[in-house]
């Protein structure tokens, strides 16, 4: 049972070579631009942004301080602060207003690119929100 999976594994390496060295004899010496692994194609969910997001704003900070998110996600930020915020973006891509203690909003982000926001009261609280594709 283990003894087969054994002597499985220890060939894949030895045809995976020889099929190598089969296609570079042969052909002309560019071939190695086409031989490698297309490794960005293949599914990488840990590593996707997602489509919807929470921001906490609490202790006149925003956490995370630095998010990614899909194009099209949605960001809601809720004030766990006794004071009033606002999450409003330089340029003013989005503007929560006025977010009272206990109070959120959301926004939706369809442009691509990188957000700097602050909070209209307190000008310190900065954080960025990035937008990908
Ligand atoms: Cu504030």
């Amino acid at each position: 049972m283990s003894h087969t999976v054994l002597s499985s594994r220890a060939l894949a390496p030895a045809i995976a070579a020889a099929a190598v060295l089969a296609g570079c004899g042969s052909s002309s010496p560019a071939s190695t631009g086409s031989s490698s692994p297309a490794s960005t194609g293949s599914s990488s969910p840990g590593v996707a942004a997602p489509s919807k997001l929470s921001i906490a704003i609490s202790g006149y900070t925003f956490a995370p301080a630095t998010v990614t998110v899909k194009s099209g996600a949605r960001v809601t930020f809720a004030n766990r602060d006794s004071t009033a915020h606002t999450a409003t973006a330089q340029g003013q891509a989005f503007d929560t207003g006025t977010l009272k203690q206990g109070h959120s909003a959301s926004v939706v982000l369809s442009q691509p690119g990188t957000y700097t926001y602050y909070c209209d009261f307190h000008a310190f609280m900065r954080a960025t929100l990035i937008v990908v594709r």
